[in-house]
C-alpha cells in the first residue's frame, strides 16, 4: 500500500482531467504576445510551460501551491523538537495541491526509507572517477547510473497503455528520491573524507539522514539541511534544472535521464553552480586582503573590480525576481538564530548591504538584488562543511522534489513532446525585412 500514490490518484488525477478538458475547450485564447526581443532574451517571460507545483511572482518570489516560504515555514509539519519544516511535506504538497498532515509526512519519510537502496554498481561507477572529478559531474553520472532500475522504461518496453504513464514515473520518481541522499553522501565521503562511508540510520527523516551519512552531528546542522531541502525544491518550470528535467521527460525518457540531464543544467555557474562561486568569491577576496574580515569600501571595490574583469557578481541578480528572494531572507533568518555572530555570515550580510546599492547603478543588470545561492554557502562553512565544489550537490538533491513532482503531473496531464521552432538569423531578417516593405 502507497498512501501517497493512491493520495495522487484520489486527488491529483481527477484535477489532471479537469485541466486537460479546460485547455481543449479554450485552446484558441491568446495568452500574449512575443517580439524579436523575447527571442533573443532567452525566452524570458514568454509563457511556454505548465507547471503545477509551484508560481514565481518577480516581487514576491515563489509560491508553493500558492503557500510562501514564511507560510511553509510555519504550515508544514516539523520533527516534535524541530523548528524547520519537513522537505517530505513540501513534497507531498506539490505533488497532491494539499497541506500534509503530520502523519502523512511520517508516511513518506518511510515510504522513502523502505526504497533508499543504491544498487552496488552505482557506487563503483562512483569510485572509477578520478576524485578530482566535480561532485555534481558524479552525481549526474551515478543518476545514470541508477537508470538500471526504472520501472518506467521497463514498463514501456513491454508495451504500456499511456495511461499508464504517470503511475511508472511515480514508482521511478520515489524511489530515486529516496536514494539520492545515500549517492550524495557517498560521493562527499569519497571525494573529501578518503570514503570513510557512514550507513544510512532508517529511523531518521530524509534530510536527517542525509546530515546524519554527511558526517555532520550537530543538530543545528539537520535542521539546516530540512530547511535547506525545502527551500531549494522548486522554482516554478522555466528554471534552466526544471526546464531541461521537463524537455528530456517529453521525450518519454525515465525520470532518471530526464533528472539527470536536469542536473547537468544545475550544474552552470549562471544557476546552481553560483552557490560555491559565492563562497570561492568570497574567500578570493579575503586572500586578496590578506585575511579578515573586509571593510564596506572593500567589498564595494572588489565588487568594481570584479564586473570591470567581465565577470559576474555570484549569488545576486535573477531571470524573474525582481527584489530579494525569499529563500535568502530564510536563510538569514536562520542565521540570526543559529550563528549571529559567524564571521562568513556577516561578510555575506556586508555584502547584501553594498552589493545592490552598486549593482543598481549598472542599468543593464535589471535585478541587484541576491538570490538563493548568496546566502547558502556560508551556512554550511559554519557547520564545517567547507568544501564548496560539493554544494550544487546539495541543491540537486533538493531540486529532485520539485521537478520529479512536476515530472508525474506532466505524465498524468499527457503532456506532449517538446518541440519549439527555431529559425536562422537570416529568416528572421528576410522575414522582417518583408513585412517592413510591405507596410
Ligand atoms: N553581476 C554582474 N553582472 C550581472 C549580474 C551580476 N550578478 N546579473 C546580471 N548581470 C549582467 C548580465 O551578465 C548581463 O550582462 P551582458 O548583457 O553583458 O551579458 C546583464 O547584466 C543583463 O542581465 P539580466 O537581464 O539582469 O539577467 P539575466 O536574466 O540575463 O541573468 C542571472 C540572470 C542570474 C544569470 C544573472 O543575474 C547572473 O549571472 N547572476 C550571477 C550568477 C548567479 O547568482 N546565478 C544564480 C541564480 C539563481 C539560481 O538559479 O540558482
Amino acid at each position: 500500500m502507497d498512501k501517497l500514490k493512491d493520495k495522487f490518484a484520489e486527488l491529483a488525477l481527477p484535477k489532471a482531467a479537469q485541466i486537460k478538458e479546460y485547455i481543449k475547450a479554450n485552446g484558441e485564447f491568446v495568452l500574449g504576445q512575443y517580439n524579436l526581443d523575447s527571442v533573443f532574451s532567452g525566452e524570458k517571460g514568454m509563457i511556454g510551460l505548465i507547471t503545477e507545483t509551484s508560481l514565481l511572482d518577480p516581487e514576491e518570489g515563489i509560491r508553493f501551491r500558492g503557500y510562501s516560504i514564511p507560510e511553509l515555514r510555519d504550515k508544514l509539519p516539523k520533527l516534535k523538537n524541530g523548528n524547520e519544516p519537513l522537505p517530505e511535506g513540501v513534497f507531498y504538497l506539490m505533488l497532491t495541491g494539499e497541506l500534509p498532515t503530520d502523519e502523512d509526512v511520517h508516511d513518506v519519510t518511510n515510504n522513502w526509507a523502505r526504497r533508499a537502496i543504491v544498487p552496488k554498481h552505482v557506487f563503483n561507477l562512483i569510485d572509477s572517477f578520478p576524485i578530482s572529478a566535480h561532485p555534481m559531474t558524479q552525481f549526474s553520472a551515478a543518476i545514470m547510473a541508477l537508470q538500471t532500475e526504472s520501472e518506467f522504461a521497463e514498463a514501456y518496453r513491454n508495451g504500456m497503455n499511456k495511461k499508464d504513464y504517470w503511475e511508472y514515473t511515480y514508482e521511478d520518481t520515489m524511489n530515486l528520491i529516496a536514494r539520492l541522499p545515500r549517492v550524495a553522501a557517498y560521493i562527499y565521503r569519497r571525494t573529501y573524507k578518503n570514503s570513510d562511508h557512514i550507513e544510512p540510520n532508517a529511523k531518521l527523516d530524509w534530510a536527517g539522514n542525509l546530515a546524519h551519512m554527511l558526517g555532520y552531528k550537530d543538530d543545528g546542522f539537520k535542521e539546516l539541511m530540512r530547511l535547506y531541502m525545502t527551500i531549494h525544491s522548486d522554482h516554478e518550470g522555466g528554471n534552466v534544472s526544471a526546464h531541461s528535467t521537463h524537455l528530456v521527460g517529453s521525450a518519454l525518457s525515465d525520470p532518471y535521464l530526464s533528472l539527470s540531464a536536469g542536473m547537468n543544467g544545475l550544474a552552470g555557474p549562471l544557476h546552481g553552480l553560483a552557490n560555491q562561486e559565492v563562497i570561492r568569491w568570497v574567500l578570493d577576496l579575503q586572500k586578496e586582503l590578506g585575511g579578515g574580515k573586509p571593510s564596506k569600501d572593500q567589498i564595494k571595490a572588489y565588487i568594481l573590480k570584479t564586473i570591470s574583469e567581465g565577470k559576474v557578481i555570484p549569488g545576486y541578480g535573477h531571470a524573474v525576481l525582481r527584489k530579494t528572494d525569499p529563500r535568502f531572507t530564510a536563510q538569514m533568518e536562520f542565521a540570526k538564530k543559529h550563528m549571529p555572530n559567524d564571521e562568513l555570515v556577516n561578510i555575506v550580510w556586508d555584502i547584501y548591504e553594498i552589493a545592490p546599492e552598486v549593482l543598481g547603478t549598472i542599468s543593464k543588470i535589471k535585478n541587484p538584488w541576491p538570490n538563493v545561492d548568496a546566502h547558502s554557502g556560508s551556512l554550511l562553512v559554519h557547520y564545517g562543511m567547507m568544501e564548496y565544489d560539493f554544494y550544487t550537490v546539495l541543491f540537486g538533491v533538493s531540486r529532485a522534489l520539485g521537478v520529479l513532482a512536476s515530472l508525474i503531473w506532466d505524465r498524468a496531464l499527457g503532456l506532449p513532446l517538446e518541440r519549439p521552432k527555431s529559425v536562422t538569423f537570416d529568416w528572421i531578417k528576410k522575414t522582417i525585412d518583408a513585412k517592413k516593405v510591405s507596410a
